[in-house]
């Protein structure tokens, strides 16, 4: 290597305007740039200028790329800056030309720091690094890398202390971070599934309601929950005769049990059926109502939990459940993603009947906006309030130490606020 980096300043002419003015697409389109030539991208941030106009720039392990946008003239200015050799900047030039439709682009490369000229600098290495303590023993943390989930219109962001896992499976992007105040985060192409510190919420929620108002339940179904969360309380029900989890993908098994294990544990209990496969055919395949309980532990409905949310697939869960079966979904947020959640209720009644689906809420800090709903849907009778037994609940929490769910929370949890009745009627 003949210099510490490689900086092309690139010129943009002929551009399609509304891509110059697009902030969403440039930022997209500079991270899959960086990404695309070799590049991890450690944060990016992007601003939308009034009237017309976007700067933005992506910070990557190997240097960085930057942009500013003239939509009126159809010209960007970039900078793709990187260090090593495993990154190819080049490849990000040809990525962009074509994203903002350029006529024509121009660039020069530039070495960076002449090695020629440099010598190294003798220096403790320890002063710069995050070893210092505070009075209380905590350690002093300089490091500010966000992971942010986010939509068009809102954003949640965690700082962590790095990347522990990240492989594309077949299915999606699977990837641990190690979060500085949830510890380890599972997060599905970039959206957040589960998280050491938060869990139990989501956990105990999707799984004691329905197994704890359902009179007997005996075989116990769970589509999804690869981080084994689910599978883990549902095995704490010593009346269930089978507890059988369908997970389509196996990376997903294998970072939770490399990383969480704290949730993961069930994964390698001998009394759970694990199935690595397709939830949606195996419910196909199954015999008419042969569980008590289903529950679908899906990601978002992006990707390969799409069909999860399908009218079809529902159905086929109607079939399988016995007379007094129930079947408990995670229904997403009635703030962040309103119309899935609006979608999914009609759904389910058309399937259930109007009064036999009912919606629930709980509170989980780590999902975007915080407010998370689960579905409840019976074949039968069984009512989630008037249906279940407080002694129940209450000799089945304090023998387990459950961290959220008690008699009160399971009450209150059907309690909704006046904007999401109004949403779901
Ligand atoms: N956006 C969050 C959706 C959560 C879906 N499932 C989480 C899996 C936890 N077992």
């Amino acid at each position: 290597m003949s210099s510490l980096g490689r900086h092309i300043i690139v010129e943009y002419y002929d551009c399609a305007p509304e891509a110059l003015n697009d902030v969403v697409h440039i930022e997209k389109s500079m991270e899959g740039a960086a990404e695309e030539a070799g590049a991890t991208i450690i944060n990016s941030t992007f601003h939308h200028f009034s009237p017309y106009g976007v700067s933005g720039v992506v910070v990557i392990q190997e240097s960085h790329l930057a942009i500013h946008t003239w939509p009126e003239y159809g010209y960007a200015s970039v900078d793709l800056f990187t260090c090593g050799d495993t990154v190819n900047p080049w490849v990000s030039y040809q990525i962009l030309k074509e994203k903002f439709k350029a006529g024509h682009g121009s660039a020069i490369e530039l070495q960076r720091g002449e090695m020629a000229l440099l010598s190294k600098k003798q220096f403790d290495l320890k002063q710069l690094r995050d070893d210092k303590s505070t009075e209380e023993g905590d350690p002093i943390r300089t490091r500010d890398v966000w992971f942010t989930e986010r939509d068009d219109k809102i954003a949640l962001s965690l700082k962590h202390d790095g990347k522990l896992y990240d492989v594309q499976s077949d299915y999606q992007r699977v990837e641990v971070y190690n979060t500085q105040a949830y510890g380890n985060m599972l997060t599905l192409d970039g959206m957040v599934m589960t998280s050491e510190k938060d869990e139990y919420v989501y956990h105990e929620m999707i799984t004691h309601i329905p197994a704890l108002t359902h009179p007997n339940p005996k075989r116990a179904l769970i589509i999804g929950g690869g981080d084994g969360g689910t599978a883990r309380e549902m095995l704490k029900h010593e009346n269930l005769d089978e507890v059988v989890m369908v997970e389509i993908d196996d990376k997903v098994i294998e970072a939770c049990k490399e990383h969480l294990p704290s949730i993961s544990s069930a994964l390698d209990d001998p009394t759970l059926n694990l199935i690595v496969d397709d939830g949606i055919k195996y419910v196909k395949a199954a015999a008419d109502e042969s569980f008590d309980i289903v529950i679908v532990d899906s990601t978002d409905p992006v990707g390969p939990a799409e069909g999860l949310f399908s009218v079809d697939f529902y159905k086929e869960v109607y079939r399988i459940l016995s007379k007094d079966g129930i079947m408990v979904t995670q229904s997403e947020s009635p703030r962040f993603n309103n119309k899935v959640f609006k979608e999914v209720y009609e759904v389910y009644r058309s399937i259930f009947g109007q009064d036999k689906v009912h919606c629930y809420l709980a509170y989980i800090p780590t999902y975007p906006t915080g407010m998370w709903s689960f579905s409840y849907s019976a074949k039968g009778n069984a009512h989630p309030i008037t249906g279940f037994d407080q002694n129940r609940v209450n000799l089945f929490t304090e023998k387990h130490k459950l961290k959220y769910y008690n008699d009160g929370i399971h009450q209150s949890a059907f309690a909704l606020p006046n904007f999401v009745k109004e949403m779901i009627g």
